[in-house]
């Protein structure tokens, strides 16, 4: 170990290797897509295909089923209806019954009618938002691995067979690469490699959601209303057959919703309600590596891949839902479902037709809204959303990232990203084994120093085999192994008053050329974990340059993007405003996200 001759000119240089202050208008500025992401041409999503045995079969193959499957029914339905037994189980059960509903005579309270239209237009931000999310890694997997060919659902091609050796790090496929772009009306904000903008979109407006979602449900339970949606006998399974055959023979069931709801009606409510909603938070929270490494659960039926297969197909539920329920307002008798649901009255007004375009009306304009003002003020929207959800995210940061795992749960393959290294001293020191290099640890330390590689690789080994969650949504477990932060920063032994490690790399940041060096900034407290390493080994074979070698950090609490590859020095600070742009991360500053991501 060598103390460093100048630590201040050290630290003056490593900050100057970030991106250079005169570019803080343009990050603070609009998007110009053309150039966004490195200027990747913006491929767009295919319609998703999904796995039958070996075959890739298009999903809009449902629809012409699905038009086949309801005609069929229709003449199901209506034969039916001939037969003497079928008119006795109608008559027994009607559809809609005092036996499995209580009356509910208070009609739609203000707050319900107010409730279930912000409840639209949340979740109109929520949906596209997650799609644009879903875009950034256009696979949907059960096996937590994420081995590319293994997924269920794709959104293109497969990934190019010749492009999956890791030895080849100029060659292999990126993550990035692999992302798709939305068109600018679906996604938010609609083009391609956005999730850090399109998560404070999707987070924020889940927290408020929720907040709405839990209002509604105390109003429900103290107003008495939930008498609509839950069903107080199993007669409301037999009443739920008779309301489907009734429907589906075109000859409708009486319309008694102001008081309370048909079977059919009530279930789809009842599940909407109680089963999707909190599966959908469920399923959201369990992408989140810091409750995968506290609770263990980044192999098996609570992996990350299977919740995020169940957080879409509840996204599909919600869409399928509200399109049906819209098809039955509209079929059912709209003026009077109308009224009921924006003036609360069982009249025909046509004043509810006028409130009810006035609704829709804001949900188009703030539809049409969302995507164009993300790309006018990226930096607006990431401040709102760490206001919004910020402290929230940060909760998970004070959990024990504990899980390991044994060598059979390792991944066979885990998806890489960045752009390696092209400095001729990065290549000179591999050429060289490493023996070269010297790790820099420099800033609020009372030691600053040089440890070489002979020194690292003699100091005590820490192996760990743990998951790494990128923030695209593929994940794998790998074994890691390396020298403990903790120990690296005995050596130095930091001052009291750093707060902040910040990693530099040797590799410039994948955005557009000439955006400066790659770097992220940890909580120090994060250090003191046994898992908090420096890598220097991937199972248990010496690091590659694709996945990060000389050293790469692994802090377990956080996502994949603050892992920072290619380590070539560190600096303890009290703050990072002073950093690059000022937001703790090349991909902060650059790509605007969040700088604590334990979720
Ligand atoms: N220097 C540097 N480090 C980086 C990146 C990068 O672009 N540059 N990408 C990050 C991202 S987004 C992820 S998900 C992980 C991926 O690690 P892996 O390639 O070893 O799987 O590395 C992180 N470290
Ligand atoms: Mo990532």
């Amino acid at each position: 170990m060598e103390r460093l001759p100048d630590p201040e000119a050290e630290r003056a240089h490593l900050e100057s290797l970030l991106d250079p202050h005169e570019r803080q208008g343009v990050l603070d500025g609009r998007i110009v897509v053309d150039e966004w992401a490195g200027g990747i041409a913006q491929e767009r999503a295919a319609v998703p295909s999904v796995r039958v045995g070996r075959r890739w079969v298009n999903s809009l193959w449902i629809l012409p089923l699905a038009v086949a499957g309801l005609l069929l029914s229709i003449a199901v339905a209506q034969q039916l209806r001939r037969y003497g037994w079928m008119q006795d189980f109608i008559d027994r059960f009607p559809g809609t019954s005092a036996t499995y509903a209580a009356a509910v005579d208070s009609g739609f309270p203000w707050w319900l009618r107010w409730q279930h239209f912000f409840n639209l237009v949340f979740l109109m931000f929520i949906i596209r938002s997650g799609l644009q999310i879903l875009a950034d890694h256009p696979r949907l997997y059960l096996d937590p691995g994420c081995r590319p060919g293994k997924e269920w659902l794709r959104m293109r091609g497969p990934v190019p067979a010749d492009r999956l050796d890791p030895d080849d790090p100029e060659r292999v496929w990126t993550a990035k690469a692999d992302s798709v772009s939305l068109p600018r009306w679906l996604g938010i904000p609609g083009f391609r490699h956005s999730i850090g903008l399109a998560r404070w979109w999707h987070f924020g407006f889940d927290l408020l959601w929720i907040v709405n979602g839990a209002l509604f449900l105390v109003l429900l339970f103290v107003s008495g209303q939930w008498a609509r949606m839950v069903p107080r006998s199993l007669d409301v399974f037999p009443n739920a057959v008779s309301t489907a055959v009734q429907y589906l023979s075109l000859s409708f069931p009486a319309n008694e919703s102001f008081t309370r709801y048909n079977a059919l009606q009530m279930l789809a409510y009842f599940l909407t309600v109680f089963v999707a909603a909190p599966l959908a938070l469920v399923t959201g929270l369990l992408q989140a590596p810091a409750l995968a490494a506290r609770f263990r659960i980044a192999k098996g039926l609570l992996n990350r891949q299977i919740a995020r297969s169940v957080h879409f197909a509840v996204l599909l539920w919600m869409v399928l839902f509200t399109l049906m329920h819209t098809v039955m307002v509209f079929t059912t008798g709209l003026v009077p479902n109308l009224n009921h649901i924006t003036l609360g009255s069982d009249g025909s007004s046509w004043w509810a037709v006028v409130v009810y375009v006035m609704w829709m009306a804001v949900v188009v304009v703030l539809w049409l809204w969302a995507s164009p003002f993300t790309i006018r003020n990226p930096r607006t929207v990431q401040r709102v959303g760490k206001a919004l959800v910020g402290r929230f995210k940060a909760m998970m940061e004070w959990w024990n990232p504990k899980a390991n795992y044994a060598e059979r749960d390792i991944s066979p393959y885990l998806w890489p990203n960045g752009e390696p290294p092209t400095s001729e001293e990065y290549d000179r020191l591999r050429a060289g084994d490493w023996s070269g290099f010297e790790l820099e640890i420099t800033g609020l330390v009372e030691e600053p120093c040089k440890i070489s590689w002979d020194e690292m690789l003699a100091m005590a080994k820490h192996e760990q085999v743990t998951q790494l969650y990128c923030i695209q949504g593929w994940s794998g477990i790998a074994k890691w192994g390396g020298v403990k932060m903790s120990d690296l920063l005995a050596l130095v032994r930091p001052l009291p008053e750093a707060k902040w490690v910040v990693f530099y790399s040797f590799a410039e940041g994948p955005e557009t050329p000439g955006t400066g060096r790659y770097y992220d900034c940890h909580r120090i407290e994060h250090m003191a974990h046994e898992n908090t390493i420096l890598a220097y080994e991937m199972n248990g074979e010496r690091l590659g340059v694709t996945h990060g070698a000389p050293l790469r950090l692994r802090n377990e609490l956080e996502l994949g993007f603050k892992q920072v590859k290619w380590v070539e020095a560190i600096e303890l600070v009290a703050s990072f405003d002073h950093l690059g742009a000022g937001y703790g991360g090349y991909n902060e500053d650059q790509e605007f996200f969040g700088y604590r991501m334990p979720i």
